[in-house]
């Protein structure tokens, strides 16, 4: 039998870049990059915080077309985080620490400056049939202009044919062209990537978090259907060849060590999701879905719709009862700070302090209260907010910019691209850790890479430390009310009630229950009003003597919700 003790861990991502830079921290000045000693530096806030797993983003040599997620070279580190010594440093320290570390495997595609894609440039070179180089649709008539080999279009809002004079051909790319796709139906590649797995767990790494990972296997490259999404996406997506080969990773290589993975998986629905992770597959231990953070946005994930409730609370259910293990994420790299998409932030109204705070408060305790393994993300865990940029041009993102350009083709004017781009931008989540109220929020002492938020003297992790009623201390407490309860890891989720404000689900294991309530409104909601039946009422009026937690500090809900609050009751 697996020894699953991923399930009973806190995990944390890192996104080294925007974590700590550490030549600021002695006095020298950084390059305004965050590094891997920067990541050494706080791991004992790591400890504290109740972390028991660090999934690192890529580190790997890189040209940064992608911010690291366009591998050069998977064997080593690149400069600007630090030295394949100081990796080493990390895995020591972490161990020493009982903190589990993850490794970022990106392998549907890698950078145009591997080695390999140089290499397979040339037609005759054996590197050829690493990527998927195709003659032009029209390549019989030579007096007219190459024409992609299909109607695909990618993830950025981009093309994803570039064509390549040097060959005649064209090669796939479904993110940015400088991160052309691998060719999965050629069994060398898989062999590569078992090599590079190996490497990593020899090195320390407890794990993968899977890139892209249910997309690697193109089994056609026919025309797409019409689609204002992905177009083509049905030639590739949760193919019978993809999942081949993952059971082949885990059979060669995963189940020959004490590891986990966890699949990132674009576009996935439950039923594609059983697939991917039942643990008799032998494919993948969890997956991160995408459904939960989408439920006010229209197609390409950038057009908003209204937040309701009752809608979050369904897709919740849904996953949280049709996986037999979840991995639960309300931020990360890729997505807008939660507390600015789903908490009080989301709206004009949502000005106060008191207000942002306490819908941290609430949105920590949801994540920290589903059934699964927790992933938060860095800063989730002091309340961070999207950035504050008045422009396109701060921004660094390279999907931010392509779906720009996309959305200036279907002529939709600038103030609205940019309101959508503001609200959805990967950058929010990019912005420098903010430490300390010192300059640069105590991230570098150099010019970071990206613009510090200007919060950050009201918001960061020293201020908050030393606040008993802060949104950081309110995670620790959480995590460590998680910890000691099986019930909160592993039991039932029921749910109980949701309308377009708020949302009432329970955990059950054996006679223990807890009662979790949530108000997405800036209203106050009397319980009673609701058609809750006496038991519910009752557990949450004053939690009969139990545990009464409330994201407002209040010591019992009286039958009303607070504007933001969230309740706990056992
Ligand atoms: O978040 C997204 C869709 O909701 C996309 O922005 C994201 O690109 C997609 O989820 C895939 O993400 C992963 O692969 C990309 C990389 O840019 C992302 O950072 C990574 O998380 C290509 O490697």
């Amino acid at each position: 039998m697996k020894n699953c003790w991923w399930k009973d861990r806190i995990a944390y991502q890192i996104y080294p870049r925007s974590f700590q830079d550490t030549q600021g921290l002695n006095g020298e000045r950084g390059d305004g990059i965050g590094d891997i000693p920067g990541i050494i530096s706080h791991l004992d806030d790591l400890v504290d915080l109740g972390v028991g797993i660090l999934w690192l983003s890529p580190v790997y040599k890189s040209p940064d077309a992608d911010n690291g997620y366009d591998i050069s070279d998977y064997y080593s580190i690149d400069p600007r985080y630090g030295t394949m010594a100081d990796m080493d440093a990390l895995f020591a320290q972490a161990k020493k620490r009982d903190i589990k570390i993850i490794m970022d495997l990106v392998i549907n595609h890698t950078s145009d400056e591997h080695p390999w894609f140089q290499s397979s440039r040339d037609p005759g070179n054996p590197y050829r049939d690493y990527y998927i180089w195709q003659p032009p649709k029209n390549a019989g008539s030579p007096h007219s202009l190459p024409q992609p080999p299909n109607n695909w279009t990618g993830f950025f809002g981009n093309e994803v044919w570039e064509y390549d004079e040097r060959s005649g051909e064209y090669y796939l790319h479904l993110f940015d062209k400088k991160q052309p796709d691998l060719n999965y139906k050629n069994p060398a590649v898989t062999q590569e990537v078992k090599k590079i797995m190996k490497f990593w767990l020899e090195k320390g790494a407890a794990g993968f978090r899977c890139d892209v990972i249910n997309i690697i296997y193109k089994t056609s490259l026919e025309d797409g259907k019409k689609s204002m999404a992905v177009q083509g996406l049905e030639h590739y997506i949760n193919q019978e060849g993809n999942h081949r080969i993952l059971r082949e990773l885990r059979r060669d290589v995963l189940d020959h060590c004490d590891c986990f993975t966890v699949g990132e998986a674009v576009m996935v629905d439950l039923e594609a999701a059983k697939l991917l992770c039942d643990k008799d597959r032998g494919e993948l231990d969890m997956l991160f879905y995408f459904e939960h953070l989408e439920i006010d946005r229209r197609i390409a994930r950038f057009i908003p719709k209204k937040f309701r409730a009752k809608k979050l609370f369904d897709v919740l259910t849904r996953w949280q009862q049709g996986l037999e293990w979840n991995a639960v994420y309300l931020e990360n790299h890729d997505q807008s700070r939660i507390v600015s998409h789903f908490g009080s932030l989301k709206s004009k109204r949502g000005r106060s302090l008191e207000l942002h705070k306490r819908s941290a408060k609430m949105l920590a305790m949801l994540e920290l209260t589903l059934r699964g393994t927790i992933f938060i993300y860095q800063g989730q865990e002091i309340g961070m907010t999207n950035f504050d940029y008045k422009s396109l041009d701060e921004l660094n993102d390279v999907e931010s910019h392509n779906l720009d350009n996309l959305m200036k083709k279907m002529h939709i004017p600038k103030f609205l691209r940019w309101k959508w781009i503001k609200a959805s931008s990967r950058d929010n989540a990019r912005t420098p850790m903010q430490w300390s109220a010192a300059e640069n929020a105590g991230f570098s002492k150099a010019k970071p890479w990206l613009p510090v938020n200007s919060n950050y003297k009201r918001i960061n992790y020293e201020s908050q430390k030393i606040d008993p009623d802060s949104v950081l201390n309110f995670y620790k407490y959480l995590i460590r009310l998680r910890n000691n309860s099986e019930c909160l890891r592993s039991g039932d989720f029921i749910p109980v009630y949701a309308d377009s404000r708020i949302m009432i689900y329970q955990r059950t294991l054996g006679t223990e229950i807890y009662t979790a309530a949530f108000n997405f409104s800036f209203k106050k909601i009397k319980l009673n009003k609701i058609k809750l039946n006496k038991k519910f009422s009752a557990l949450l009026a004053a939690g009969n003597g139990g545990l009464f937690v409330s994201a407002a500090g209040r010591k019992s809900a009286d039958n009303v919700l607070y504007p933001w609050e969230g309740i706990l009751t056992s």
